[in-house]
């Protein structure tokens, strides 16, 4: 009798036609097989899946290329098909969940033909957690099995923890013709089923990642009482060796991955790594916020990574054994059969393929790497990983960071008053755009606590379950906003960003000791100069002057942005949110 696992595989078979079905144990043989596939056998698009790199400097090392057309999210063919639009809200596309499964039958048949199919179960977050959620995901790309054995917890094991139950999150992948035209990333809160088709890129395919443990799971959280967020964890480290537990949430490359490992600039101080993208956060028996990170793997932005900004990860992705660490859509150096990407290195090697293969000419102007091109390795490698990565329980939070890419009018950091005001500072938060997703980069857009494209279900019913949850803590953590991109009149950034983020990191820690002195502004507390810590920074007194400026007189815009958004979610917002807003606008306008 076939258990519930192998009905749904044969059913997906059966659909998508393929040539034969591989069931991944998550050996570090079988990745090694499936590698060698992809070199030699498998193809995408007629070119191989793989390319092995130099194996002495970068060991274990593949570069993938992705087709040109699949190289970022693509938020408008995602959809979310809940039986209620209303409660899937106007964040999220949405499609009526048996309208969706007709149009993406007709996809799906017969699109592995001529494919293997490979069957691949895995648990997001710790086994003995209690709330791991183990996942069957099938896909006929061996790059895909690979990476999803990097950032996931992949093994049999997890098929005899389902055993005959049907309780597991089912993801189906085809890379499909990678037409956009049949490209589609559907999912089915109510069946736990995400439905991809026609991408082989990150989000869009490695189901386990924004589909399951973002969108998924912030609709479980939402009923089930715990938060889903796209957030980093980490532990950080002063002179005397105290720990305080931290996440932040940025939005899609605006420096989740380089915050969660940065190599402190103020001696004495360290930060430990527990996750760089995703967070699950519940309140503990003690009243206090507790996160643990669902992913085991870091799928970072590559340009801008290199010894001066990120040495930890250059260490990280070095440190391949028993995983392997993929490239995609990065440069290669033909001298020396390397990954190259901008700013690796301060000077360009004499002789580059840009990320589609093509020789390159630096005269083009062009970017050699592309601008999203990323680097998957496991968070086992870390050289900064935490004692408490694997800790079930997770750990306590003592204060929560947001934060966006504006090149203007936000400060450096700044501090909410109390909760509902973070809620609300966190609601308004607005973002410009990057390469992480397709379309504009570089456009100012609305994105909440970061979730924008991740949060599956009406966004005006997560501001209310964020209010519920400062409701329910015993003291609710301190809510800081944080903006590294700050630009002076000639484009340039103001502030160094990456290891002197510690000295931001450690003013936060001190306000949740109510140590560190701040000065009241109409948005929030701003640091009192006497209270940060300038020792050794390079930074002149007039930028950092700028970098703390609100600018107050040129919220107009801002208000007006934020009001627009707000409305459309008409009464789902909550009516705190009116009240925060409201508040706002007349010191503003005062
Ligand atoms: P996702 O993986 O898309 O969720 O992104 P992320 O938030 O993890 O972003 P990541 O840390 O990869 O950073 C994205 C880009 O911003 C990279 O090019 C970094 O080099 C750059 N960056 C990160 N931190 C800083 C900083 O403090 N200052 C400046 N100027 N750039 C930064
Ligand atoms: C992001 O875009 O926020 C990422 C990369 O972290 S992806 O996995 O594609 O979502
Ligand atoms: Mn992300």
């Amino acid at each position: 009798m076939a258990n519930a696992v192998e009905k749904w595989v044969e059913e997906v078979a059966k659909l998508t036609e393929p040539r034969d079905i591989y069931w991944c144990n998550g050996s570090e043989k079988e990745a090694r097989l499936l590698i060698e596939r992809g070199i030699k056998e498998e193809k995408i698009n007629g070119k191989p899946v793989f390319y092995e790199l130099n194996q002495k400097s970068w060991p274990n090392a593949y570069l993938h290329r992705s087709h040109p057309s699949d190289v970022a999210r693509t938020e408008n063919l995602t959809f979310v098909c809940h039986s209620s639009k209303e409660l899937t809200g106007p964040n999220n596309n949405w499609m009526a969940p048996d309208e969706a499964k007709e149009a993406m039958k007709k996809i799906t048949r017969g699109c592995m033909r001529g494919r293997t199919m490979y069957v691949l179960p895995f648990v997001m977050g710790n086994p003995d957690s209690p709330f791991a959620k183990f996942c069957v995901q099938v896909t006929d790309v061996s790059y895909v099995a690979v990476s999803m054995r990097i950032m996931t917890r992949m093994s049999s094991d997890v098929l005899k923890r389902i055993d005959n139950s049907d309780n597991f999150i089912k993801g189906l992948h085809s890379i499909g013709d990678l037409s956009p035209e049949r490209r589609l990333i559907m999912h089915f809160p109510e069946e736990s089923l995400v439905w991809s088709i026609g991408s082989g890129y990150g989000g869009n395919a490695l189901l386990g990642k924004k589909c399951i443990s973002l969108r998924l799971a912030s609709y479980l959280g939402f009923r089930e009482g715990w938060l889903a967020e796209h957030m980093i964890i980490i532990g950080v480290e002063d002179p005397k060796g105290n720990v305080d537990y931290l996440v932040a949430a940025l939005p899609s490359a605006c420096g989740k991955t380089n915050l969660s490992m940065l190599r402190s600039a103020l001696p004495g101080y360290k930060i430990w790594t527990l996750g760089d993208d995703i967070a699950w956060i519940r309140v503990g028996d003690d009243g206090r916020l507790w996160a643990s990170n669902p992913e085991a793997g870091f799928f970072g932005v590559a340009p801008g990574t290199s010894y001066n900004t990120n040495p930890c990860m250059i260490d990280t992705l070095k440190a391949g054994t028993f995983y392997p660490t993929l490239f995609t859509n990065t440069a290669l150096n033909t001298d020396t059969n390397e990954p190259w990407w901008e700013s690796l290195t301060k000077d360009y090697p004499a002789n580059l393929l840009d990320w589609q293969g093509n020789k390159f000419d630096r005269a083009s102007g062009q970017k050699c790497a592309h601008p999203n091109s990323r680097f998957t390795v496991s968070i086992n490698q870390c050289t900064t990983l935490s004692k408490d990565f694997d800790n079930p329980q997770g750990v306590p939070i003592s204060g929560i960071i947001l934060g966006g890419r504006r090149s203007n009018l936000l400060p450096l950091v700044y501090e909410s008053f109390d909760w509902d005001h973070g809620v609300f500072s966190g609601a308004m938060m607005g973002s410009e755009t990057t390469a992480a997703a397709q379309g504009k980069v570089g456009v100012l857009r609305r994105d909440p606590m970061a979730m924008l494209p991740f949060c599956g279900y009406n966004m005006g019913d997560y501001f209310g379950h964020w209010l519920k949850m400062g409701k329910i803590l015993k003291n609710p953590p301190k809510i800081f906003f944080v903006n590294w991109f700050r630009k002076d009149d000639a484009g340039k950034f103001l502030w160094p960003g990456f290891g002197e983020n510690i000295r931001v990191l450690k003013w936060i820690i001190e306000r949740t000791k109510n140590k560190a002195l701040a000065k009241e502004t109409h948005i929030g507390l701003v640091p009192d100069l006497k209270s940060f810590d300038r020792e050794g920074l390079s930074v002149s007194d007039s930028n950092m002057k700028k970098v703390f400026s609100i600018d107050e007189d040129k919220w107009d815009t801002e208000l007006k942005e934020a009001e627009e958004f707000f409305e459309k979610f008409g009464n789902h917002m909550p009516k705190e949110l009116h009240e925060e807003f409201d508040i706002l606008e007349k010191k503003l306008k005062g």
